[in-house]
């Protein structure tokens, strides 16, 4: 009987057909009210979906900045994305400092690269925050046109450690921020002032995206990081800063240009130490840091 309710991949895989499918999870939304999934541990098969993506011979292109103390973090950071993050795949690094010379000699994997870029120091930690969106427009606009396929934007005070790869691609791909996804909407700290072009008011917005990791294809990431740019010059002309900075615009963004695939927490937790039923495996994750040390003022 189960002949009738199964049939054999190229692979050889036995995989159960739609009436039956495996896959899937019921303690959580694996989809949004858009149709855009949701990746959570158990809603992908890491085998079928690596074998559609071995064909196609794409580069992901993944920038990391790294200004004054920050620097610190780029040794874990490296190193664990050589053991989990696309590993199979062509990576390049785009890393952005104020000093090249502090950039650990980290041993890089078959069709791993990775480019310096030097940037002048900043004195406001909120500037270099928020001056990545203009950089990333430009970088994207000028060199990876034929460089890359994707890119993903990541914060450098941050370690991998479980696997991170091709099931994250997408047009426009959201990390729905770990400390607000069990939350309800209106704990959400979206910008609440109107003057700001990232206000969202109080009954608008899906979910509490992170700033500190999101991707997607050149053009949508490019369009992406261009009206976040754009808009935080009107913020400062208008002499107002978002609450969280250019992850408030990414919000904003977000809630009008619907994000093609949703990462789970799992693609950015808080820190290692902290746990919740619904993780079942931390993929990345912000590093427990002392800010009284690494943070200018
Ligand atoms: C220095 C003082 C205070 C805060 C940040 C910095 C700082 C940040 C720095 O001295 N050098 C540096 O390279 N950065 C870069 O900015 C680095 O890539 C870092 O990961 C990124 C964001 O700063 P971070 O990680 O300290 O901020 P979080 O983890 O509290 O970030 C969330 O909120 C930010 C906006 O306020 C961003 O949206 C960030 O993406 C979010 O994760
Ligand atoms: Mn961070």
């Amino acid at each position: 009987a189960d002949g009738l309710l199964q049939h054999k991949t190229t692979q050889g895989r036995v995989v159960r057909n739609h009436l039956t499918g495996n896959l899937g999870r019921t303690d959580v939304a694996s989809v949004t009210q858009w149709l855009a999934p949701i990746v959570w541990e158990g809603t992908f098969d890491s085998t079928v979906i690596d074998s559609i993506y071995k064909q196609q011979n794409i580069t992901v292109a993944t920038t990391v900045f790294a200004l004054g103390k920050y620097t610190r973090f780029l040794k874990d950071f490296l190193e664990s994305a050589e053991e989990h993050y696309f590993v199979g795949f062509r990576v390049h690094y785009y890393l952005f400092t104020d000093q090249p010379e502090e950039v650990p000699n980290v041993k890089l994997g078959q069709e791993r690269y990775l480019t310096v870029k030097k940037l002048p120091s900043m004195n406001r930690w909120q500037d270099i925050s928020m001056s990545r969106m203009g950089i990333l427009e430009k970088l994207i606009k000028d060199e990876l046109a034929s460089e890359a396929d994707y890119i993903f934007c990541l914060d450098v005070d941050t370690k991998f450690h479980g696997r991170w790869s091709v099931e994250s691609l997408g047009r426009l791909v959201g990390v729905i921020h770990p400390w607000f996804f069990d939350a309800p909407r209106f704990i959400f700290t979206y910008e609440r002032r109107p003057e700001s072009q990232a206000y969202i008011p109080a009954e608008e917005g899906d979910y509490y995206f992170t700033g500190a990791a999101f991707g997607g294809s050149l053009e949508d990431v490019h369009h992406l990081t261009k009206t976040c740019r754009e808009q935080m010059n009107i913020d400062i002309a208008n002499s107002i800063e978002a609450i969280w900075h250019e992850e408030s615009h990414l919000n904003k963004y977000f809630l009008h240009n619907k994000p093609s695939k949703l990462l789970s927490p799992e693609y950015l937790w808080r820190d290692i130490s902290m746990s919740s039923g619904y993780v079942k495996i931390i993929r990345f994750s912000h590093v427990a840091k002392n800010n009284a040390e690494v943070r200018p003022n």
